[in-house]
């Protein structure tokens, strides 16, 4: 869009009128009940997009960009649509094209994720896919399960997975990507399957105060990382395919580590 005007003998013009007037990203239900939220901006900006339940609604919210909401949606404030769940027969599209986007699943009233399932396309430029809240996680280069939802990645670069106060298990496969696991509070199980080739890397920082952690790392291949840090002990496995010997003994250390009550752990 392009408005233009005069005042006076001047002419003035305000090029980016799209975003001034109607919101930087999209928020549509098609024909098909699908929800499709896409970046409108010209040439993209960074999304920061998390999807959530409110009541008989989906939320969705941008803190950072202005959104824009169709007849039978609510727009609660300009980074805010509501969306009835029942008008959500398909699924749910994210389509955040250029810039450096992520998108979260936020389980804190319960799994957003329609039965449908969601799509998530990064498109360019590198995207995270991010969760906060109780429900176990299951994260592979192509997929992250919430629960029994599925959110299909595409495009999709990193994931950034939280838990909530509950206990969570987050598991993870073929993964070739860059992770960052964090169940918080309760007592949260990790379950890193590395497997295969490629420079996958899971970072785990369990940032809760309570609970017993658990790791379970499973190491079949190389060129594969794993830090479990915070002050409590960290493992790297870089190299061929049977550990080294000091590499078997951190890995060791790790397992032990992990298994233990945070009070027991090892320091640093
Ligand atoms: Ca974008
Ligand atoms: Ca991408
Ligand atoms: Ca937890």
């Amino acid at each position: 869009m392009l408005v233009a005007g005069t005042l006076g003998r001047s002419a003035w013009t305000l090029p980016n009128a799209n975003a001034e007037f109607s919101g930087e990203t999209d928020v549509a239900l098609d024909g098909a009940g699908n929800l499709v939220i896409t970046d409108i901006v010209l040439g993209g900006k960074d999304d920061l997009l998390d999807i959530s339940i409110s009541g008989t609604n989906l939320r969705v919210h941008d803190p950072n960009h202005t959104l824009v909401s169709h007849p039978g949606e609510t727009l609660v404030d300009i980074h805010t649509v509501d969306v009835p769940r029942a008008s959500i027969t398909g699924n749910i599209q994210v389509n955040t094209l250029n810039g450096t986007d992520s998108f979260t699943v936020d389980s804190v009233n319960g799994n957003p994720i329609v039965a449908g399932g969601a799509i998530f396309n990064g498109g360019n430029g590198t995207d995270t896919i991010g969760s906060s809240g109780n429900a176990d996680y299951g994260l592979t280069d192509t997929k992250l399960t919430v629960g029994n939802r599925t959110v299909t990645l595409i495009a999709v670069e990193a994931a950034d997975l939280k838990g909530g106060a509950a206990s969570n298990t987050f598991t993870v496969s073929n993964w070739t990507l860059t992770a960052k696991l964090d169940g918080q509070e309760g007592g949260d199980v990790y379950i890193i399957n590395f497997k295969g080739s490629g420079a996958g890397s899971v970072a785990i920082n369990d940032t809760g105060a309570s609970g017993t952690d658990k790791g379970n790392l499973q190491w079949r291949n190389r060129g594969r990382q794993l830090r479990h840090h915070q002050g409590h002990c960290q493992a790297r496995q870089r190299d061929s395919n049977l550990p080294t010997a000091i590499s078997r003994k951190s890995l060791l250390t790790a397992r032990m580590a992990m298994t233990r009550s945070r009070s027991t752990m090892l320091p640093d």
